[in-house]
């Protein structure tokens, strides 16, 4: 029998590795994981009750190690490729996100680990997005586009002969997965010079900033690695100081005493140097070089995972934020959110969030007629919310146009077409919620079982 190593180390393993490419590719992430490092480390000094619920929940351990990627894809068969690609390290496409709605031509979905154990392993998420070539106007440009897309492969021959190798045996050994993290980590790396001509590129970047930053390289470098922070708002505040510029507002839920969903903000896209190639072979000297703007720095404070109930409620409120008039929407999101309960007992009665219940000691015997509300309200069972480990298409599409010109906006009508993405996949995405409701079942039933 030959022994495999685990999805979950091979994707600590690739996590690591991205992050440690992402570090030198982009020198201020390395200084965005101080500043967040030390602000966590801050935040858990001040506060010993916070540490010990996430070192109860699991989640102190994670905490160093979590981030999410994001990229961008071209051509269906790269998402189908990509999912049979992060199965190997144990991760599922979760949710479908129609981003058109907010004027960026891409429909996504969030590839992760999806069991309790191990998310807490290592929860390391990636964005992916792929390109919706239909809604690009010009019928030539839009040829033009995919016959670019087709003549090219961002997968190595090493990593698709790992990945076939991976689903035949169950699994890698050691040496492959290690070759495995090396060969795909590949297709994510920056490369300078650009696929087509700068004429190409400008058409492209013409029709979308978007279109031109998938189109024109040879892979779908890495756009943004996302370290998870305790606090934001501090995290926000001392980036100037360190030379980091952050987006004016945080995407998300405001600050709260009980944090909901996902708080994000991110700074803006670099500048980076880039070589064309030569339009003709008699242009001998080469290609120009210009430059292209599209990776950027992110970070995130993440909460509880609301219910259908809960999420509905959210998106209304935040709707009302942003509808409201005046210019503090900052000052709105925090009225609008008064009426959101921030209490988590509030929470749970009301079914706004999932919560894992646990026994807080296992030798209190507790009794199958009782209530799971009489057994916390004589404090023999504790409930403690899931946190959310997916995304926000408003968050997400504000990350976005954070990073393009203010006039690349709404252009495109809402049209998801799950449908098609899930066809280009190759297998339908995950439901968040059944994933968050079989978690909070699960742990209702280890008590069930724990009282006979
Ligand atoms: C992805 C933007 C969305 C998030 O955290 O919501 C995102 C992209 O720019 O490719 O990363
Ligand atoms: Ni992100």
């Amino acid at each position: 029998m030959p022994s495999f190593v685990s999805p979950d180390e091979i994707r600590t393993r690739f996590s690591q590795a991205m992050s440690a490419m992402y570090q030198q590719e982009v020198p201020q992430y390395g200084e965005l994981l101080d500043l967040v490092a030390e602000v966590n480390q801050a935040v858990l000094t001040a506060d010993p009750a916070l540490a010990e619920r996430l070192a109860s929940n699991g989640e102190l351990e994670r905490l160093g190690l979590e981030r999410h990627g994001a990229i961008r894809v071209g051509k269906p068969d790269e998402l189908f490729m990509l999912r049979r690609l992060f199965a190997v390290m144990g991760m599922s496409a979760v949710g479908y996100y129609d981003l058109s709605v907010a004027g960026v031509p891409v429909h996504s979905t969030a590839f992760r680990p999806v069991g309790s154990d191990a998310l807490s392993r290592n929860p390391f998420r990636v964005f992916t997005s792929l390109l919706r070539l239909e809604l690009i106007d010009d019928p030539e440009l839009r040829e033009r586009a995919a016959d670019i897309l087709e003549h090219r492969d961002i997968f190595t021959p090493g990593a698709r002969r790992l990945i076939d190798k991976a689903e035949r045996a169950g699994g890698l050994s050691d040496e492959e997965a290690d070759r495995f993290v090396l060969e795909s980590l590949e297709s994510f790396r920056w490369h300078r010079s650009a696929t087509v001509d700068r004429a190409t590129y400008r058409a492209l970047h013409e029709a979308h900033r978007l279109v031109a930053d998938v189109v024109c390289f040879k892979g779908p470098h890495i756009n943004h690695l996302t370290p998870r922070t305790l606090d934001i708002d501090a995290v926000q505040r001392g980036m100037p100081a360190r030379g980091i510029t952050p987006k004016a507002t945080i995407e998300g839920p405001p600050r709260r005493r009980c944090p909901l969903l996902l708080r994000q903000t991110s700074f803006k896209a670099l500048e980076e140097p880039i070589m064309f190639q030569a339009p003709s072979l008699r242009a001998q000297a080469g290609g120009a070089s210009g430059s292209h703007t599209a990776r950027f720095g992110e970070i995130e404070a993440r909460g509880a995972a609301l219910t259908p109930k809960g999420r509905a409620l959210y998106d209304q409120l935040l709707e009302q934020a942003r509808t409201a008039t005046g210019g503090d929407y900052e000052g709105a999101l925090a009225r609008a959110f008064e009426a959101f309960p921030d209490e988590l007992e509030t929470m749970r009665r009301e079914g706004l969030a999932y919560f894992r219940y646990r026994r807080t000691d296992p030798k209190t015997p507790i009794s199958p007629a009782e209530t799971l509300d009489a057994l916390i309200a004589r404090g023999a069972v504790e409930a403690t919310p899931l946190i959310y480990e997916d995304f926000l298409p408003v968050s997400a599409a504000g990350i976005f146009q954070s990073n393009l010109d203010g006039d690349s906006r709404a252009h495109y009508a809402a049209n998801a077409n799950r449908e098609a993405f899930e066809q280009a996949l190759g297998a339908p995405v995950l439901d968040e919620f059944a994933l968050y409701g079989e978690a909070e079942a699960r742990s209702i039933a280890a008590l069930a079982r724990a009282a006979g």
